[in-house]
């Protein structure tokens, strides 16, 4: 069976779930727990690639990183191409600034996280009771401190948030110009660009279950009243093309 492993809340994981149910590919999905799910992730990751997810593993190999797996979702799945040739270099693009973003809103999410008890219980995996999950609770945060450290997390999430997210979200403000697409239709451009909204107001839970403590982690109110048009355009985007 065609497994997705991922993390609930990373924008990566949902960019990687879009595209998937977008093109109809069956999967299951599993959590991955960082810190204590390293060993197997570094086991079911292709040789020569760094060890993150999404990793998509099928039985004729596994595919790591949301743009490979999204490309191999259009290769396998049915639907209207989110990658069509005319729309490339605009999706590269802004697959580069997301990505770029969603690293410094990680920083910025891994350092709350650490000093926020609630958090960490939210963040747990689902199996641990109830009653139990305050003691488990140190266990979040030091797969939080992992995530940071594997992935060489921003000093100053704050300071990067200014230099880079700023501009970046300012830029696709400016490129949409009110238009509903980045292109003259829905493209992985659109899903990749939408991701980075999550740093400004996280979207409903109706698409994107989270806790009401990771909720506020995600937010940033600066943000938040900024670029409420940006907030508008996602939320219209995912009630057109995203499957709840
Ligand atoms: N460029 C990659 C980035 C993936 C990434 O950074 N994943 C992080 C998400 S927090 C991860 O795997 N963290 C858990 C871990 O490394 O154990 C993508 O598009 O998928």
């Amino acid at each position: 069976m065609r497994t997705l492993y991922g993390i609930g809340y990373s924008p990566w994981t949902e960019k990687a779930r879009w595209a998937l149910d977008h093109h109809r590919v069956e999967y299951r999905y599993r959590e991955h727990t960082p810190l204590l799910g390293e060993l197997a992730l570094r086991w079911r990751t292709p040789k020569g690639s760094r060890p993150s997810v999404p990793l998509l593993v099928e039985d004729d190999g596994a595919t790591t990183g949301s743009f490979a797996i999204a490309r191999r979702a259009e290769a396998r799945g049915q639907g209207a191409p989110l990658f069509p040739e005319a729309a490339l270099p605009t999706i590269q693009r802004w697959e580069a600034v997301s990505d770029r973003v969603l690293a410094i809103g990680r920083s910025s999410v891994v350092r709350r996280m650490a000093g926020s008890s609630a958090v960490q219980r939210e963040t747990l995996p689902g199996f641990i009771p109830g009653p139990l999950r305050g003691v488990f609770a140190p266990s979040a945060a030091m797969g939080a401190r992992f995530i940071a450290s594997k992935h060489r997390a921003d000093s100053d999430p704050d300071a990067a948030l200014r230099e880079t997210v700023l501009p970046a979200l300012e830029q696709l403000r400016a490129e949409l110009h009110g238009r509903p697409y980045l292109e003259g239709g829905f493209t992985y451009a659109d899903v990749t660009a939408s991701a980075m909204v999550q740093l400004v107001e996280p979207v409903a839970d109706r698409w994107l279950p989270l806790g009401p403590a990771m909720r506020e982690t995600w937010r940033h109110e600066a943000l938040t009243s900024a670029f409420p048009d940006l907030v508008e355009w996602r939320d219209a985007l995912y009630a057109k093309h995203r499957q709840p």
